[in-house]
């Protein structure tokens, strides 16, 4: 038990240590889209999974409906260098997307509607570390910020975090996707503050 009194001691900085370097915090959700808003029904939405032999896994709506969802509360961080602290999403664990998919690959590239890609190591998808997410605060996951479905990858800069994500292509060798590509950093940690190549 800390003795710690708040009357004595001021107010304590709420997030110390929240805060990645260069972040500030905002109580909004800003809408950032490098293009139009893609509208995707539900009944023509599909999720793949690609590996690296070439083989294709699926996933309708109702299929991505019928697996176990959790309810993740997380801070996001953005490269424009806004932070949200306590988001909370629905959504599917990519475990439980790629636990029946043989791969040997080591990275990712994650394709969009629309055409955005991103790319990550394969393993920054696993261990409980990213969704297939489509409820946000309570609600549907609103088309600005990528509903139907979109990745939720919060340990990475949110740029990683494909909106109105349509599928992962397993790779053995990194390949760079649209902001990767236009000098952001490749792998995006917010807590190296790794913004840009050479960071
Ligand atoms: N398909 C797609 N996903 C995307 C983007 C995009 O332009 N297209 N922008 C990325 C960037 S740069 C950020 S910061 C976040 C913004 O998510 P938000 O609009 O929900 O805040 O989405 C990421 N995912
Ligand atoms: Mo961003």
């Amino acid at each position: 038990m800390a003795i710690v009194s708040r009357g004595f001691h001021g107010r304590p900085r709420p997030q110390a240590g929240r805060l990645p370097p260069g972040q500030y915090e905002t109580y909004d959700f800003p809408v950032l889209s490098a293009g139009p808003t893609p509208r995707i029904e539900q009944d023509a939405w599909e999720f793949t999974v690609t590996t690296e032999a070439g083989e294709r896994h699926r996933w309708s709506w109702a299929d991505l409906m019928g697996l176990p969802a959790e309810r993740p509360t997380v801070d996001l961080h953005c490269v424009t260098k806004w932070s949200k602290f306590d988001t909370t999403w629905q959504g599917v664990s990519v475990d439980l997307l790629l636990e029946d998919v043989e791969t040997a690959a080591d990275y990712a590239l994650v394709h969009s509607y629309g055409g955005y890609t991103t790319n990550l190591p394969l393993e920054d998808l696993l261990d409980g570390k990213a969704w297939i997410a489509y409820g946000y605060d309570g609600d549907d996951l609103h088309p600005e910020h990528g509903g139907p479905a979109r990745l939720l990858v919060p340990h990475l800069y949110l740029w990683k975090s494909a909106k109105w994500v349509r599928g992962i292509q397993l790779l053995l060798d990194d390949e760079p996707g649209f902001w990767e590509s236009a000098g952001y950093h490749d792998y995006g940690d917010p807590w190296r503050e790794q913004r840009y190549q050479g960071d």
